[in-house]
Formats: structure tokens, C-alpha cells, sequence
């Protein structure tokens, strides 16, 4: 899977692929990144990638014409593959959740708009953006953020990327619950304990446990989440069916 960013920040947006799970899955071949600046496909002196509102608004809006050049140039390069999906990000967006990951990495290629100032010239959008996400109901200063917490979401269903190929299907959501506390050594720690249950060695009732732990978290904290799984939506393998 490639992903490539459309972004004034790139350095910023390539920390995402300098650490932990993505920068091994950089180094294994599993995940490739490209990095675009708009500022390189400016045509005046100055650069300048923004301009003042039509209609009068405070607040710059993202030019159409350094992202056009970019992708016109990435064009050319054969850079682009013909199963790409653009995504732009932006607080209007669809709501980011475990679904949409797991179909975005389904992808060979993401192309990633993260927006600045107040936002882009809609004809961007409009030429190329196949899909706009969010990633919740507050706002950011630009879509930088956003971009890397979607590509962080994604690399972890490409196969092989989370080294316990387990742990991805055991992650909240994907069981359509919440996921249960843990607990490693000391078993005693400033006088706090870790659960009996946890250090009986009997696997069906660690299994129980759990199992009641995680249900109990989803009902107080997330009812939106218990609702959806009790009306059975779940097909107990992990997967909702009709998802997607
Ligand atoms: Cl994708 N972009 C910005 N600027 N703010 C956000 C967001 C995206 N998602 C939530 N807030």
C-alpha cells in the first residue's frame, strides 16, 4: 500500500512513518509513502498557496492551482496507480471509524489532502476527491493530524504490519466491544492487585472475565456501541455483516 500526502508539512506528516508498527512496516516493504508539497507547484515568487475568500470571509483558502500541478506532475511521473482513492480531510467529512479503515487499506493506493487555513478551493475537491473524512466533531488547524491518525488506523489491517497477527482482531471495535483492562507484572503493586482471576492459570474463566469486562465498559461508557451489539448485528466472528 502507498499512501501519498498532500501536504504544506510534509516533514511533520512523515513522523508518522518514523516510529513504532509504521516504521517497520516502511522498512519491510509492507507500507510506501510520497510526500507533496503544493508549494512546489506554485507559479509565482512568493509561493503563495492561499488566497482570500470569494464572497468575503476572514481566513486564506487553498488555491486550486498548486494541487492541480501537483497531481498533473504525479500524473506524468506515473506515479499514480488507476486504483487509487482520494481522500480529502476535512471536518465535513465522513466520521472516521473502524469500517472505513478497514476498507480504505483494501486500497494500493491512498492519496491523502490534508487541508490548511479555512479550507480548499472547492474545484479541488470537486476534480478529484473520491472521499472526505473526518476524524471527529471538534476542529484542527489543518488536516495534518488528521492524515496521520488515518494512516496509522489503515497500516493496521494490512496484512502483516501488527506483528501478532491476533492483536488487530482482538482490538476494540473489531469484536464490536470495548476492549478489556490489562494487567502485567508485579502482581502486587503499591498495594494495588491485579485480579485473582488473571493469575488462576483456568483460561475459560480468564476468558469470562474478560468477556464480562469489556461488555460492562461498552454499556457505560459507549451505549451507542452496546446497542449495535445486542440487536445482533454482530456474525460473532469479529465482523458486523452488512458493514461496509
Ligand atoms: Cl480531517 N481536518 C481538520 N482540519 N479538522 C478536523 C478533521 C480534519 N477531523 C476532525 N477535525
Amino acid at each position: 500500500m502507498e499512501f501519498v500526502i498532500i501536504t504544506i508539512f510534509p516533514e511533520f506528516v512523515e513522523q508518522v512513518f518514523k516510529w513504532g508498527i509504521l516504521r517497520r512496516a516502511v522498512e519491510a516493504g509492507k507500507v510506501s509513502y510520497r510526500l507533496v508539497d503544493p508549494r512546489e507547484f506554485t507559479a509565482d515568487r512568493h509561493k503563495s498557496i492561499d488566497d482570500v475568500a470569494y464572497g468575503g470571509r476572514p481566513g486564506m483558502v487553498m488555491m486550486c492551482e498548486p494541487i492541480f500541478k501537483a497531481m498533473e506532475v504525479l500524473e506524468a511521473q506515473d506515479a499514480l496507480k488507476e486504483s487509487r482513492r482520494f481522500i480529502h480531510l476535512t471536518p465535513t467529512g465522513r466520521l472516521l471509524n473502524w469500517e472505513i479503515a478497514e476498507d480504505l487499506a483494501s486500497n494500493d493506493q491512498l492519496i491523502l489532502l490534508a487541508g490548511r487555513y479555512e479550507g480548499i478551493d472547492q474545484r479541488v475537491i470537486d476534480t478529484f476527491a473520491d472521499d472526505e473524512v473526518s476524524i471527529g466533531d471538534y476542529v484542527l488547524s489543518g488536516g495534518e493530524l488528521a492524515a496521520m491518525v488515518l494512516v496509522d488506523a489503515i497500516a493496521r489491517f494490512i496484512p502483516e504490519v501488527v506483528g501478532n497477527e491476533q492483536s488487530v482482531t482482538q482490538d476494540s471495535f473489531s469484536t464490536g466491544l470495548l476492549d478489556h483492562p490489562h494487567y502485567t507484572r508485579p502482581a502486587s503493586f503499591n498495594g494495588m492487585e491485579v485480579p485473582e482471576v488473571l493469575l488462576s492459570g483456568n483460561h475459560a474463566e480468564i476468558e469470562k472475565w474478560r468477556r464480562q469486562q469489556a461488555e460492562q465498559l461498552t454499556r457505560l461508557r459507549r451505549p451507542d456501541l452496546w446497542e449495535r451489539h445486542i440487536s445482533g448485528k454482530s456474525d460473532g466472528n469479529g465482523k458486523r455483516s452488512g458493514g461496509k
